[in-house]
């Protein structure tokens, strides 16, 4: 379903949610919102293909609709890997069990209605963040990037995908107006674009590429670089130290 979400004129600016309205346009939302979105979801299965190992979980933190979750179970060949998916939105939740279910795989899928922040994080060598983290407070972040390198086994990876800011206003404009031109060409009219802008204003807060790094590095990541960007949008890797079981 074609997302005109923000495509009337609003009275009032009301705060973006993740409700019902966005959990049944949401395939169409993301793949015109957020540049690379099919690469990323592509790339996320081959990564937990090469990642998972035998007896261990795949996590897929603020999973939408479970598209990084279908992934993964599609190309995932190790023996006895189960996923949990998590998300906080009980909309998405609904349609996440319903689209993991019609899903053949081995990987057996378990989709929990959480937030991130308090969701356990155990015996995991995949963990995806596919821009969800950005939606967090700052403030608990790295709580968050913590449990999740606590909880993964050596030589297991972080997949954090999110949308960045700059610190220099000119590359900030220059990145930000070729996202725009982006969401044009993709259908969005101008007052969709300011409308969802003013929406997302406090809710999604981005960070710059230096402040996710040092975050990483806090977290005891010694491992991360980005493998995937267009415009502010990026996803990174990163290893948690160690030799893999
Ligand atoms: C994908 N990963 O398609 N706890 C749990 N879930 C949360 C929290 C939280 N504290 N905050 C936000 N969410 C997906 C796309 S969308 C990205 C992720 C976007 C959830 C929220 O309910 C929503 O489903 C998701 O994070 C963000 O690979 O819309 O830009």
């Amino acid at each position: 379903m074609k997302d005109s979400l923000f495509a009337a004129p609003r009275e009032t600016n009301t705060p973006f949610v993740f409700d019902e309205n966005v959990a049944e346009v949401f395939p169409d939302m993301a793949r015109r919102s957020i540049p690379g979105y099919e690469t990323i979801i592509e790339t996320i299965g081959r990564l937990a293909a090469a990642y998972a190992r035998e007896g261990t979980r795949i996590y897929d933190l603020g999973c939408s609709l479970g598209e990084a979750s279908v992934a993964a179970r599609r190309c995932v060949r190790s023996p006895n890997v189960a996923l949990v998916a998590v998300d906080n939105s009980e909309a998405m939740v609904r349609r996440c069990r319903s689209v993991l279910s019609s899903y053949r795989s081995e990987v057996p899928a378990e989709v929990v209605l959480g937030d991130i922040a308090s969701v356990p994080v155990e015996n995991a060598s995949v963990v995806i963040l596919n821009f969800v983290l950005q939606f967090i407070a700052r403030d608990r972040r790295l709580g968050v990037l913590k449990k999740i390198h606590d909880g993964l086994c050596p030589g297991g990876i972080l997949i954090l995908s999110e949308k960045m800011c700059n610190a220099d206003p000119l590359m900030e404009d220059l990145l930000t107006g070729q996202y725009f031109d982006f969401k044009r060409k993709n259908g969005y009219s101008e007052l969709e674009i300011s409308q969802k802008r003013s929406a997302l204003e406090d809710v999604l807060v981005p960070d710059t590429w230096e402040e996710i790094r040092d975050r990483l590095r806090q977290a005891g990541f010694v491992h991360a670089d980005r493998w995937f960007q267009t415009y502010n949008f990026c996803s990174i890797v990163a290893i948690k130290e160690g030799r893999q079981q």
